[in-house]
């Protein structure tokens, strides 16, 4: 065993047995429960739980099962960022990309032969899925080596230690009981609640494994779900148009989110603002009118579309757990818990998108279930730190972020207590295509006395999410314009743009570069 891993569960039973520390539990009695712990659910939060939790010697039971969407897809093991969330859509994203890239490879004197450069979207959909197949096959053999037990069924809870569920013919109802229950049950895409909406429309539950070519597509939603989907679809040569009903990327810097949706307008996706659906029919051509409302102007519109994607946020997946049951608080369909991650219930635990003000995101999800096991089974206490969470909007431009946004740091601070570095940069590989410098930009948030702690930094340009991953740690360790003014950038990079911020909002100068070397 590693030393790192020593350290980390040196109060685990397992190990303290093996290295004669003895075991948390006397070897002669008998445990209270079946378990030690109960999973409710296999995605990010709950397998990294169980994983850790077992680890740590815990005997550990993990359910884990997918109600098929309205749509009729289904899924296996590993929640949603495997089967529906980031894995496929970073490889959309990245065939989307790769398409671009192929028009640009012409200014770099390659001879593309550009007819018919059209992706095959069956083929594209097959590889991905088999990708994630790959994954569910990896998740069950990491399971079973990890001595996870696995029950592809819905948990529900009886009492506050007990489970029911039903086996898989369906037929028998069983029970197990658990010291401690962590839920981790994630969510799923919310349906608008106008006729036509479940039977005719899809989600992200079903983009990714979607069979026919979604041709010409509104999506509805201007989240981060909504405008990754419009881009990776516009990318790979259909017709995405965006329906907003108020602001896009609502939660994410102002001033970045309208770059973005600009950028994106400036390559061929329409946006409706201020529109809502109103009705979805089928047509007898077999095409989707959709009618709609301009909640600005009061004018009534319709378009027919051959897809209709509803990314308009998330619900969590409360309705089955059976809460009441155990008495576990909650917030609308979110469960609410203190900064243990502990519920109003003492030995039941909720990590991942199922909590209440939580970020949606895996890492979030992975960190603060692996955490929680250590807590419960290895007597660590280091707690979950949902402050400056890095995040990226996988747009062909991608936009990344850590920290806080301009009107965040103003609201929080005061604008005169506030100094914002930023500027237009022009990367070394947008020369030769031509590509716009208003395709890159950069901004740093920060306090205007003293050495300028940093609190956000934004990044819309090729790469950001990787750009800004290395940023994040620095950011989480107290990160000052003078101490990244004075690291030295790699060059020719975009993230060496970072150490040559020189242009403040408040001086009013122009931040684009004046000439292609500055
Ligand atoms: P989930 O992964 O949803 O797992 C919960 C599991 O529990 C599911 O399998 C569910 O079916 C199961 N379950 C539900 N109820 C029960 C029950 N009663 N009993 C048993 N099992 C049950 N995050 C990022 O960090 N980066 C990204 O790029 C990114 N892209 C995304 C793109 C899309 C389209 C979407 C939808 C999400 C994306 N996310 C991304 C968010 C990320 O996928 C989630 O934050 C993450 O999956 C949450 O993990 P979780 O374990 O909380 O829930
Ligand atoms: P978000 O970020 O909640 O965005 C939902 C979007 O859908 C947002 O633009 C909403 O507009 C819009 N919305 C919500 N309800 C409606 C209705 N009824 N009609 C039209 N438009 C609507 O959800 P996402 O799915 O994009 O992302 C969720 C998480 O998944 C995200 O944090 C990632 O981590 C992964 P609004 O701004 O409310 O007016």
């Amino acid at each position: 065993m590693s030393a790192l891993k020593l350290m980390r569960c040196s109060s685990c039973p397992r190990l303290r047995a093996s290295i004669g520390i003895g075991s948390v539990r006397h070897a002669a009695s008998k445990p209270r429960h079946d378990y030690d712990l109960v999973v409710l659910g296999g995605g990010s939060a709950g397998l990294a739980c169980a994983k850790e939790a077992a680890d740590c010697g815990a005997r550990v039971l993990c359910f884990d099962f997918v109600k098929p969407s309205p749509a009729g897809t289904r899924w296996g093991i590993g929640g949603t960022c495997v089967n529906v969330g980031c894995i496929p859509k970073k490889l959309m994203h990245q065939a989307s990309l790769l398409g671009e890239a192929v028009h640009e490879a012409v200014a770099y004197g390659w001879n593309v032969n550009d007819q018919d450069l059209r992706p095959d979207w069956r083929k594209l959909v097959r590889s991905v899925q088999n990708h994630i197949k790959s994954v569910n096959w990896v998740t069950r053999v990491d399971l079973r080596d990890k001595k996870v037990e696995y029950v592809n069924s819905l948990g529900a809870f009886l009492d506050p230690h007990t489970i029911e569920y039903a086996t898989r013919s369906g037929l028998e109802r069983r029970q197990v009981t658990a010291e401690h229950v962590v839920v981790a049950v994630g969510g799923r895409p919310r349906y608008p609640d106008i006729p036509g909406a479940v039977e005719l429309g899809i989600t992200s539950d079903d983009i990714f494994s979607y069979e026919r070519e979604p041709g010409r597509t509104l999506v509805v939603g201007a989240g981060y779900v909504g405008l990754e989907c419009a881009c990776f679809l516009k990318g790979l040569g259909y017709e995405p148009t965006v329906m907003v009903r108020s602001i896009v990327l609502r939660g994410f810097d102002r001033q970045m989110s309208e770059l973005l949706a600009a950028m994106m307008a400036e390559r061929g996706v329409p946006f409706l603002g201020t529109t809502i659906p109103r009705s979805v029919e089928r047509q007898a051509d077999g095409r989707l009118l959709v009618r709609y409302h301009n909640t600005a102007t009061g004018a009534d519109g319709s378009d027919v579309f051959d897809t209709v994607l509803w990314a308009i946020g998330r619900r969590g997946l409360v309705e089955d757990l059976h809460l009441p049951a155990a008495g576990v608080r909650t917030h609308g369909d979110k469960i609410v818990v203190d900064a243990a991650e502990a519920t109003s219930v003492p030995h039941i635990f909720a990590v991942g998108d199922i909590v209440y003000g939580r970020p949606e995101l895996t890492p979030v999800a992975i960190l603060a279930g692996r955490l929680l096991a250590r807590r419960l089974f290895a007597g660590a206490t280091q707690l979950m730190d949902y402050a400056d969470v890095a995040t990226t909007v996988f747009t062909p431009l991608e936009y990344s972020c850590v920290g806080m946004s301009e009107e965040t740091a103003i609201e929080l601070r005061g604008a005169d207590n506030i100094e914002v570095l930023h500027g237009y940069y022009k990367p070394t590989e947008f020369f030769i295509p031509q590509k716009s410098v208003r395709h890159c930009y950069l901004k740093a948030v920060a306090e205007i006395s003293g050495d300028q702690k940093i609190l956000g930094l934004h990044y819309i340009g090729p790469v950001a999410g990787e750009v800004i991953q290395g940023f994040a740690a620095a950011l989480k360790s107290g990160l000052t314009v003078k101490t990244l003014l004075s690291t030295v950038g790699i060059h020719p990079t975009t993230a060496e743009e970072f150490t040559r911020l020189s242009i403040t909002k408040r001086s009013g100068r122009d931040p684009t570069p004046a000439s292609c070397c500055s």
